[in-house]
């Protein structure tokens, strides 16, 4: 058996989470926070057979976009003597990232 964790854009999480209902997957929702840009996404955990760890990578694949965003990186006053000014750099976030580990043993008691 194989954990898949997935990270998620918190606008794509329900929506992955539905599709992968609705092909027989248990999931779990974990609200996180990505520690770069200190927003929240969504976690889910998938625990499947090996050989549904490719089916569940691309339901994961078909429902999360990537997309652009513009976060205030702050110039170190080293740069620029007293002044504390602010720089906007471009991250591409997701569509998703994803983990895949070995589970030693699943019990449900
Ligand atoms: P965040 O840490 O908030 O990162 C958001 C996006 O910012 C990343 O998108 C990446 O494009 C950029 N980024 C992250 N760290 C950076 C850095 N040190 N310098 C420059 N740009 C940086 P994704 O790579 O798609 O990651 C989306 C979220 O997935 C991350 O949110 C984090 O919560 C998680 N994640 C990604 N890689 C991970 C890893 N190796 N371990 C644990 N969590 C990870």
């Amino acid at each position: 058996m194989k954990l898949v964790f997935a990270i998620v854009n918190d606008e794509d999480g329900n929506k992955v989470m539905k599709e992968l209902n609705k092909n027989s997957f248990s999931v779990t929702k974990l609200c996180s926070t990505g520690g770069f840009l200190k927003s929240g996404n969504t976690t889910l955990l998938v625990g499947v057979d090996e050989d549904k760890v490719e089916q569940v990578i691309e339901i994961i694949k078909s429902k999360s976009k990537s997309r652009k965003q513009i976060v205030n990186a702050p110039v170190t006053p080293i740069d620029v003597g007293s002044m504390l000014m602010n720089n906007t750099v471009e991250v591409v976030v997701g569509g998703a990232t994803i983990f895949i580990l070995d589970v030693e043993r699943f019990e449900k008691v």
